[in-house]
């Protein structure tokens, strides 16, 4: 990791600051550290009941023991709880009631980090951070070109989408229910801008601002689980999806899709059977309502390891490049290709057999020679509706948005357009999720040939690559 780090330096002082991109280095590991290892959050736990143990008397058990009760779900016989001692935290695993109380660990948005990235914001190479506001027209982003441009009866409407993530900005381009949920306090307002930019992609409005959403008609509904830093807890995640669940056919119209672009790896000891956030997403499974997640941003990982992606109720999604990059260099063993080119992997996708479908993450890599530098891979992000602007840009938060936090929410916009379309039996149950999955893998585009390879995969860095070639998601025509 110091290597890494001298390097990542050295870089940053060779980079001409016009290259806004992050760059990604060859024979390095990418800047994935922070999804590989979850943090506890301090003093926080999952306290998991007997099947049928009340709210009531949940609540009164967390008050006995001394533990600080911050979520009580109504969907699971489980508590989110902040415990100050350890003789709380034994009473509460005594209790007769209880059993289990494991640590509430910390999830993150599935944007990629921005590793090596030495520009600035501004300047050429289509790295400008300002924000495009047209009056006359809008941009439709390459990412949702690949996936299906929306048509007039083909574009969300009536459908509700849950955006569990950082809150949603007041931005002219986007129309989100009022009924919301929060996890920090009584608004929300995007603090991180994450959120903002996956909304966009999913649902920015038809008219002549900023750019189109893939399911303009959906109604976003603003769910807020992470705060200003991009962070939650499986307990904040858990709580907003109890929301979802509770109150999808209370609002108009219903949740019937939910985005998580977050997650993180499985801690030790930890399965997909055991992990806390299983039964609140098999729960939502067997309602019908649609779970797409981002498959994560680790290529050293399989999507098995990092939850809720690897949870096989979900559908997860990894991340291709949207249309061709230049190349210009090559390194020992590369094929000789003369570009980087569309539905190529993202060469910081995560991968596996759990991932349903692959979906843009990113606008396109250049693989250029960079001076002393050397060969680098330069990734452009998808532009979207940005925070704290009327328009859109590339950029979450001064970095690239690329990852597979913004590949998951087109395929959240694809669901929403099929179940407009009755294209599968509503059944309102498990069956109709997976009519759902069925569907969108039948009709993917180049399916058993895309993902193609990233040029560095395996000759550079340990890519999981799994050979299943699940081809790229469209939406129904
Ligand atoms: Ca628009
Ligand atoms: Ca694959």
């Amino acid at each position: 990791m110091l290597s890494h780090c001298k390097l990542g330096v050295i870089a940053a002082l060779l980079i001409p600051m016009a290259f806004a991109q992050d760059v990604v280095q060859p024979g390095l590991a990418p800047g994935t550290s922070r999804d590989r290892v979850p943090t506890p959050a301090p003093n926080a736990y999952i306290v998991t009941f007997r099947t049928g143990t009340p709210k009531s008397a949940r609540a009164l058990a967390a008050l006995q023991s001394g533990a600080q009760l911050r979520f009580n779900l109504d969907n699971v016989a489980a508590v989110v709880v902040t415990v100050s001692n350890a003789a709380a935290l034994n009473a509460l695993r005594n209790n007769p009631a209880v059993l289990r109380a494991v640590p509430d660990y910390v999830v993150r948005t599935t944007e990629k980090p921005s590793g090596t990235s030495g520009g600035k914001p501004g300047g050429g190479g289509g790295g400008t951070s300002s924000p495009l506001t047209f009056n006359t027209r809008q941009i439709i982003p390459y990412e949702v070109q690949r996936i299906g441009i929306p048509g007039q009866g083909n574009d969300g409407t009536g459908i509700g989408v849950a955006v569990v993530d950082t809150g949603i900005d007041s931005h002219p381009d986007l129309a989100p229910s009022s009924s919301s949920f929060t996890a920090f306090g009584s608004s929300c307002q995007d603090d991180h801008g994450h959120a903002t930019h996956v909304s966009g992609l999913i649902a920015a409005l038809n008219n002549e601002i900023a750019i189109v959403g893939v399911a303009p008609g959906a109604k976003l509904y603003c769910v807020k689980v992470l705060d200003a830093t991009g962070s939650g807890t499986d307990g904040t995640t858990m709580a907003g999806l109890d929301w979802v669940l509770t109150n999808r056919n209370a609002v108009t119209p219903p949740i019937r899709v939910v985005n998580l672009s977050l997650g993180r790896s499985l801690a030790l000891g930890e399965t997909l059977e055991n992990t806390a956030l299983r039964p609140i997403i098999q729960a939502l499974y067997n309602a019908g309502v649609v779970v797409v997640a981002a498959a994560g941003n680790s290529p050293d990982l399989e999507v098995s390891q990092f939850v809720p992606a690897g949870l096989p109720e979900v559908i997860s999604v990894a991340s291709t490049v949207a249309i061709n990059g230049i190349r210009t260099c090559y390194l020992n063993g590369d094929p000789a290709l003369g570009w980087v080119p569309a539905d190529t992997a993202s060469g910081f996708t995560t991968d596996g057999p759990a991932v349903t479908i692959s979906a843009p993450g990113e606008e396109h890599t250049d693989i250029v020679n960079l001076g002393s530098a050397g060969c680098v891979g330069l990734q452009y992000g998808a532009i979207s509706t940005t925070r704290g602007t009327t328009g859109a840009t590339r950029k979450v938060a001064g970095a690239e948005a690329r990852g597979t936090s913004f590949a998951a929410p087109l395929v959240s916009g694809v669901v929403a357009r099929i179940i407009q379309k009755l294209l599968v039996p509503a059944t309102g149950d498990a069956a109709e999720v997976e009519g759902i999955r069925s569907w969108i893998t039948a009709n993917a585009s180049r399916k058993n040939e895309a993902p193609l390879d990233h040029p560095w995969a395996n000759v550079n860095y340990p890519y999981t690559y799994d050979g299943k070639r699940e081809g790229i998601a469209q939406a129904p025509k």
